[in-house]
């Protein structure tokens, strides 16, 4: 298709797909499998990340794979939705995309009120909203769904998590291929039942299972954002607000090279281990080192689960930047000083140093959407 002017290029429509969860669901993971094989079928994807606050693991590792990525950070979609709005058109401009694929923080809910309908409704004209799809995390639903507990969080936490998945248009039972059958069965099961409203799909971001399924329900369209929960946002706020935040950075270099993924690697796995040593769960851990010979990424998703290298280099390096993002139920405060303390050593020990260049450290303030459409 050829574009040959302004208005032409601003007439064009692009499907709008909003990719939520909690956090550590897989959102980014499948956000980049998404994106991948919308270019593999010939289409222009742009992608929104979103953040607490700057420095973000996961916009780096979307760049890295060649991706146009627009960072909304400082608050959530819900929050900053004249931003969001403003970074899709930006990408709707430059880049004439046929998919914008965002991905909202984790610990948001009430997304299909304050993000999905009024991106449906105030800018339909230009984007095609499809449904709202929310990945669940198979370890955590055990715990949350089938168990009825808490997931090592409090009520107010699993709370937002259960908002989440009433709200979805679409549920992602993710992260498939580390299931028995029979506990798949059970889960899906249990999903369809207390959340009727939802189509519930299989995923798995690692192997792609269930992937085409899924791409095939958002490109259809259908309802798109129309399941609202009913939210109290004091509980919302004070299970958001149980949740320490910390985005730090360290320039990191050493006379000798080491070895990237195992420094991320060991930067989770020993920051992970002292956090739950001392009693408080993870919700997401993940490292990042940003070399010239490439990124490594690795995770920590708590619920049981062991550290993760997600994305591998196999490069030595002599230095790079060292991102290292928390979100852990601890105070934030302690939850920095823990973090400088554990990182220092695994430094030491790959015969590197660290100079810490920005630590963001805080409990995320209450949410205050800019917009909350409940009807039609
Ligand atoms: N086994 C398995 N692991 C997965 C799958 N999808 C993601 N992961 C892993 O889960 C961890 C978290 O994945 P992310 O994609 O970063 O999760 P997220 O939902 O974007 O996390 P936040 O942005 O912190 O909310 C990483 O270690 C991934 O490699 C999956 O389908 N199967
Ligand atoms: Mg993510």
């Amino acid at each position: 298709m050829h574009f040959d002017s302004k208005s032409q290029k601003s007439q064009e429509r692009a499907s709008f797909l909003v990719i939520g969860g909690f956090l550590g669901a897989g959102k980014t993971t499948a956000l980049l499998r998404l994106a991948q094989r919308y270019h593999e079928l010939g289409k222009r994807v742009g992608l929104i990340t979103n953040d607490q606050a700057a420095h973000l693991v996961d916009t780096g590792t979307l760049r890295v794979r060649g991706f146009r990525v627009e960072e909304v950070a400082g608050a959530c979609f819900c929050c900053k939705f004249d931003e969001l709005a403003q970074c899709a058109e930006r990408l709707r401009e430059e880049e004439r995309p046929h998919v914008l694929l965002g991905e909202p923080v984790g610990s948001c809910t009430d997304l299909a009120a304050t993000v999905v309908a009024p991106m449906r409704t105030m800018y339909g004209d230009r984007y095609d909203v499809a449904p709202y799809s929310v990945l669940v995390d198979p370890a955590r639903a055990r715990q949350i769904v089938l168990e009825k507990g808490f997931g090592g969080f409090s009520s107010k936490v699993a709370y937002i998590f259960l908002k989440q998945l009433e709200e979805a248009d679409v549920l992602c039972l993710n992260k498939v291929d580390t299931l028995t059958p029979q506990l798949r069965a059970d889960l899906m099961g249990a999903l369809a039942a207390e959340f009727p409203k939802a189509k519930v799909v299989g995923t798995s971001g690692l192997t792609g299972e269930g992937f085409e399924e899924w791409r095939k329900l958002l490109d259809v369209g259908g309802p798109a954002g129309r399941n609202i929960a009913d939210v109290d946002y004091d509980v919302y706020a004070e299970g958001e607000a149980e949740l320490g935040w910390l985005n730090a950075a360290w320039e990191v270099r050493s006379e000798r090279s080491f070895d990237a993924d195992a420094l991320v690697h060991d930067v989770v796995a020993r920051t992970s281990s002292r956090i739950r040593a001392l009693g408080h769960e993870v919700a997401h851990l993940k490292a990042m080192l940003e070399s010239p010979s490439g990124t490594a990424v690795a995770n920590f998703v708590g619920a049981g689960s062991t550290p993760h290298l997600s994305q591998p280099t196999r490069a030595a390096v002599s230095g790079g930047l060292l991102t290292l993002n928390a979100r852990v139920h601890m105070d934030p405060t302690m939850l920095r000083s823990l973090a400088d303390a554990e990182v220092a050593p695994v430094l030491t020990a790959h015969r590197a140093v660290g100079h810490a260049t920005d630590a963001l450290y805080f409990r995320p303030g209450r949410p205050v959407p800019t917009h909350r459409f409940t009807k039609e």
